[in-house]
């Protein structure tokens, strides 16, 4: 009962939170920064690419092929309607894609491809080069 209460009271009160929404970034650091410290190291960048590879891997045969691919495409076209579209954040779409992530152009990602890409995926990310994704990375370039 409480805890329906307190969800309650967190689903109102975060629309509110605008300025939250309008730090650049801050919808990618919200996903990718596992402990929470304000910066996505590589290490957290592979994991969460391993968990999102697995989620969209239906068929659990450890590729994406063009199907699955499809409806990764899709998730993250919903996930970022409405939300900060910058220029940081079209690095990390780019970083997404199969053009990107499929090494041996054979039109499916397996795991191993998508796994070998995170340090490129970060480093295209990463534009204060620090080894690491941060709020700076993000928004314009006077940050
Ligand atoms: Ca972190
Ligand atoms: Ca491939
Ligand atoms: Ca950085």
């Amino acid at each position: 009962m409480k805890r329906t209460f307190i969800t309650l009271v967190i689903a109102t009160i975060l629309p509110l939170s605008v300025s939250a929404q309008n730090v650049p970034g801050a919808h990618f650091l919200e996903n990718w920064d596992q402990d929470g410290n304000g910066a996505v190291t590589l290490a957290e960048a592979e994991q969460r690419r391993a968990d999102v590879f697995l989620s969209f891997d239906a068929n659990d045969d450890g590729t994406l092929d063009t199907e699955e691919y499809a409806m990764f495409d899709e998730a993250r076209a919903n996930d970022m309607a409405g939300s900060d579209a910058g220029n940081g954040m079209k690095r990390v779409q780019e970083g997404m894609t199969l053009t990107f992530n499929d090494i041996d152009a054979d039109g499916s990602v397996s795991q191993a491809e998508f796994l070998a890409r995170t340090a490129d995926w970060l480093a295209l990310i990463d534009r204060n080069g620090d080894g690491s994704i941060t709020a700076q990375d993000f928004g314009p370039a006077s940050n």
